[in-house]
């Protein structure tokens, strides 16, 4: 009965929800402004173009440069509850020759120190104290981006994302003396050696350790940048390290987790590069699999998977999918390459299909429901408006992109409906009295909406800088989470010309990891909170993420 009674519920559910979705797409503003051929046509030249896309992503790949990095120390990690970031300090315990060519035996562990972080190979070289060494060595390696990773047991770790992705490994060696490189890539600074059994009675020791260096970043090409101030120096290199690191056969979001190409990951750190290592194939590469991997609807991948050949991540943003064009458009002004804008043009234009579906008739977007609306980590977050931000300023980027390859009739429907928006979002959701913008039913307040608005230019800069000052009165709004949308944030005040204020900004959030020890900027960060994860699990974030390495965008972009 109680099973019925449910299927009846499921149904007259799935009936309004269908009922909802229709009404919704037939009063969308892209039926009112009759778009269908417009997409229609884009959609051909997609079907006819996805496979010479991925082969040009192929044609694309760069080449990976190697260091040979040594470790400059032994350490060991300490509790510092309450000091320390996530509580675990680092102390020198004494030089990497202390651990070299002298007998171990199980239980016996050290943990080396690079000095820095590095993403790579790692090898090791063993050699008999008692010849010959008549068992297997058994080993176990923890590497870690933090001090945590080699401090706390991964044991008890219950998070929502794979555990497979902690860094570790257990290693049998048949033979000794010999020189051993682990398969794997790892991201680290810090590597935990245990050893975990070997010969009962011969004895064998280490004689070498280090990383082999993996990156598409050629540091020959890294153009040249002059600090006013050690801080500046500092959150520079930090920056640099990270998208060094994240800069593989594409851009990965985190070079631990997940390895992989999320388009608005690849928006920042493109961004980044042009200023810095200046890899336009590289971006070339990555728009071109996340195009190549588009759906059968025309819909970019918002992550993709490169191995064995690119397949399109399961995951859609729609936010992410809007910021195909400003992607593509950055790339176009950087690096002048018309031919693959021309190339991914019809790609850019079809993404507003998805993104116009959820925009009304009188130009407002109204959450679906069922599309994954990202924006931050932030699970209390209203994205509406900031949704609605990033459609206009999607429209924009297609409008500019128009304008730079001549195709300004194939979207001249675009400047009346971004003004359509523009209106839709004063008359919703601008509160007049508070000088901030609303989000969602319950008119939340976040600094998410004010900084999209602002970057959409939804404002007059007199309000832009309005609600860019408001918002830091309001103590109860919703505050961003991630580096990713702090960026945001930092765009939005040099975008209402507050420059000092935006480098401050930065200074403080990003200036307090560096504080707390980061040799790479963190996925996630809210000070005070140092155990905060989005999989439930601090051990899973990624601790060299891709959109947190932005600080050396705005230092370099900012003339003053
Ligand atoms: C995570 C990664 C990635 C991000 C998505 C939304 O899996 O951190 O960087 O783009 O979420």
């Amino acid at each position: 009965m109680i099973k019925k009674q449910n299927s009846i519920k499921l149904v007259v559910y799935i009936i309004c929800i269908l009922n909802v979705s229709c009404l919704v797409a037939s009063n969308s503003i892209k039926n009112a402004y009759e778009l269908d051929d417009i997409f229609s046509a884009q959609m051909e030249l997609i079907d006819q173009r996805r496979v010479s896309w991925l082969e040009k992503a192929e044609q694309a790949m760069p080449e990976l440069n190697h260091k040979i990095i040594k470790p400059v120390s032994i350490v060991s990690v300490e509790k510092d509850t309450g000091k320390s970031f996530q509580g675990w300090k680092t102390v020198k315990a004494g030089e990497v020759s202390s651990v070299c060519n002298k007998p171990f035996a199980p239980g016996d562990s050290f943990i080396l120190d690079f000095g820095d972080h590095y993403t790579g190979n790692f090898c090791f070289s063993l050699c008999s104290i008692d010849n010959p060494v008549d068992a297997p060595v058994r080993l176990e390696f923890i590497f870690g981006e933090v001090p945590a990773e080699v401090g706390d047991s991964f044991d008890t770790y219950c998070g929502s994302l794979s555990r497979s992705w902690l860094q570790d490994e257990i290693v049998n060696i048949d033979v000794v003396p010999q020189t051993v490189k682990l398969p794997r890539r790892y991201a680290f600074r810090y590597v935990k050696v245990r050893v975990v059994a070997s010969s009962v009675s011969r004895k064998f020791g280490f004689t070498d350790f280090e990383v082999e260096t993996l990156t598409s970043a050629n540091e020959d090409k890294l153009l040249p940048f002059t600090p006013k101030n050690e801080r500046q120096a500092e959150l520079d290199r930090v920056s640099l390290t990270t998208l060094r690191d994240c800069m593989q056969t594409v851009f990965e979001d985190g070079p631990k987790r997940d390895r992989r190409l999320w388009l608005g990951d690849l928006r920042l750190q493109a961004q980044a590069n042009y200023v810095t290592y200046q890899n336009y194939d590289l971006v070339k590469r990555s728009l071109y699999i996340l195009a190549g991997t588009s759906d059968k609807k025309g819909m970019v991948s918002t992550c993709a998977f490169e191995y064995p050949k690119p397949v399109r991540g399961g995951d859609s943003i729609l936010d992410y999918t809007a910021l195909f064009a400003p992607t593509l458009l950055d790339y176009l002004e950087a690096s002048n390459d018309k031919e693959t804008a021309n190339d991914l043009w019809p790609l850019a234009v079809k993404q507003l299909e998805f993104v116009l579906e959820h925009v009304n008739s009188d130009g407002l977007f109204i959450d679906p429901g069922n599309w994954w609306l990202f924006i931050d980590w932030n699970n209390d977050l209203d994205k509406q408006a900031s949704e609605h931000a990033i459609i206009i300023y999607s429209l924009k980027a297609v409008c500019r992109l128009a304008e730079l390859l001549d195709k300004k009739e194939q979207v001249s429907f675009i400047p009346a409906m971004v003004s359509s928006m523009k209106s839709a979002a004063i008359s919703n959701l601008w509160d007049s009295n508070l000088g901030l913008f609303v989000s969602g039913a319950n008119r939340q307040i976040s600094w998410a909406s004010q900084s999209w608005m602002v970057l959409a230019g939804v404002t007059s800069s007199e309000q832009a800088r309005m609600c860019m000052a408001n918002i830091e009165k309001y103590t109860d709004a919703q505050k961003p989470v991630t580096p990713y949308l702090h960026h945001h944030v930092v765009a939005a005040l040099m975008e209402a010309g507050y420059h000092e204020k935006a480098m401050a900004y930065m200074n403080n959030y990003w200036g307090k990891m560096i504080d707390l020890g980061a040799d790479t900027f963190w996925e996630v960060f809210v000070p005070g909170q140092d155990f905060l994860s989005p999989y439930n699990g601090y051990l899973i974030n990624s601790y060299c993420h891709a959109w947190s390495c932005t600080p050396t965008y705005f230092l370099r972009t900012y003339k003053n």
